[in-house]
């Protein structure tokens, strides 16, 4: 294979490794062999833009930065991508805000990456372009004459055709997918909601195989759920949970148990459903008070947009009103706290928890499902539940399955979880378990570049478009 060149909004620069290694970091660790490039943003802004290309090189991997205006940051990154397509990927029609003027600067930023990215690019490299920011990359790339095979991978869900045509310019957006020669998905619902949209809006049926062909690019539609390092997780997890944080945790809850939930302060999480149900949880189940304390982290996120700012001040009033409800003077059901926590000391709390709710609204796949079942202890494990509309519902079925929006329903899972005996934790676990070491980070990478190599090169073409 040709060398690995992975595009992805915000590059995980070296340098900036700290308490919070990205999802996307470590499930493509294995695939960053030495020589490979990784190109996006820097995640500054600066008068200069996309202008000047910043290289770093660490382990072998080449590391290719540029840098977006302050417009740009606002039009590009929050008021389109995170302002309009995430809502919309996410279900959540009322909460997109879509301006012509952002559009404009999605498309701009994209064509932008597009002429960075030419010089660096050599003719048999194989280029994996990542989430939503970038759709329009292939089509930018191709327009300057790039022939090489280019992938896509989507991490959020896709909508069916009546939700994604919601969207202003939608027919427009969807046709720059058919540049790509490979597009993964995470679950076969999204990838069938895609496949949709295309046959209803542009007329074109795919194959069994989700092959179909638009103007002459045969486009290849694949599913390809992301995984995580299992093994190595269970690992950090076991070593943690006998390190100090774990031990000053332990200590906190006296006797109690802990359950626990990790997510990114985000509207697509359901934290507020989440802590509906827990109120609930107490309400209905009194005999579950002072032996379970609820610890929810969630990291602070996109704090510079509306949504996320009045979903934090909900979060806080709800916390306050639970807590002010069922807290004892030596005993407080809910622990929240908005800055993050480091990744070691997240595996070893995952391994103390009895209970972990990952109970999204909606969500691509959710990693922190897969954490949490390495995480545990063989002999001992605790109980996921798990929300039926994040993609890893439909691999997790021994987990809980909840609806996320049913407070009683997820107050009832916590009963049932916390009061499951051993043996049937066990058997749920064995299954969870397995399934998190076979579909790892690597089989994920490895099944995605296999699709892209089998692509057959084109050949070479001119520009359509100088580039500007
Ligand atoms: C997108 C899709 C899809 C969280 N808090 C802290 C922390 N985390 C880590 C978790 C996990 C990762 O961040 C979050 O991954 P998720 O998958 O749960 O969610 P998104 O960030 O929304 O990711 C999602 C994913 O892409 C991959 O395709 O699964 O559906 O939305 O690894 O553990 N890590 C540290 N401190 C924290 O406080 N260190």
């Amino acid at each position: 294979m040709g060398r690995l060149v992975v595009v992805s909004n915000r590059v995980p620069l070296p340098s900036e490794r700290g308490a919070k290694a990205g999802g996307l970091a470590v499930a493509l660790a294995d695939a960053l062999q030495p020589g490979s490039l990784w190109f996006g943003w820097s995640g500054r802004r600066s008068a200069r833009g996309s202008g000047t290309t910043h290289i770093q090189r660490s382990e072998g991997v080449t590391y290719a930065t540029i840098d977006l205006t302050e417009a740009e940051y606002h039009s590009f990154y929050v008021n389109f991508s995170n302002g309009a397509l995430w809502p919309l990927l996410h279900f959540r029609l009322g909460l997109v805000d879509f301006r012509t003027d952002d559009y404009g600067g999605y498309r701009s930023v994209n064509r932008q990456y597009a002429a960075a990215l030419l010089p660096l690019l050599r003719p048999d490299d194989v280029i994996w372009v990542h989430d939503y920011h970038l759709i329009p990359l292939a089509a930018e790339l191709r327009a300057l004459g790039v022939t090489n095979r280019i992938g896509f991978f989507l991490h959020t869900p896709f909508v069916p055709p009546t939700i994604f045509h919601a969207l202003p310019r939608s027919t427009e957006l969807l046709t720059t997918f058919c540049s790509y020669d490979v597009i993964g998905f995470h679950t076969r619902t999204y990838r069938t909601a895609f496949l949709d949209c295309i046959t209803e809006t542009l007329g074109i049926h795919s194959d069994p195989d989700g092959r179909f062909v638009w103007r002459g690019n045969s486009v290849r539609v694949i599913v390809d759920p992301i995984g995580i390092d299992a093994e190595g997780f269970g690992d950090r997890a076991r070593d943690a949970s006998r390190g100090n944080d774990a031990r000053m945790l332990r200590d906190s809850l006296g006797k109690g148990g802990l359950a626990i939930g990790v997510d990114r302060l985000d509207y697509s999480k359901g934290l507020i459903n989440r802590f509906e149900a827990i109120g609930r949880f107490f309400g209905t189940y009194p005999q579950h008070r002072r032996q379970v304390s609820f610890l929810q982290v969630a990291a602070r996120s996109r704090e510079d947009q509306g949504a996320y700012q009045r979903l934090r001040r909900e979060l806080d009033r709800i916390v306050g009103d639970t807590n002010g409800r069922y807290s004892e003077f030596d005993w407080t059901p809910l622990r929240y706290m908005t800055r993050a926590v480091k990744r070691d000391t997240l595996a070893g709390f995952f391994r103390l928890s009895r209970l972990a709710m990952v109970t999204p609204l909606r969500d691509g796949m959710n990693l922190v499902a897969k954490e949490y079942v390495a995480a545990q202890d063989p002999g001992d494990p605790g109980v996921l539940i798990l929300s039926r509309f994040a993609g890893a519902a439909e691999e997790l079925t021994e987990a809980l399955i909840v609806n996320p929006y049913d407070s009683d329903e997820i107050a009832d899972a916590m009963h049932v979880g916390l009061s499951m005996e051993v043996e049937e934790r066990r058997e749920r676990w064995n299954a969870l378990h397995t399934k998190v070491t076979t579909n790892t980070a690597e089989r994920f990478c490895t099944v995605f570049l296999n699709h892209l190599q089998q692509v057959e090169m084109k050949p070479a073409r001119p520009a359509l478009r100088a580039i500007s």
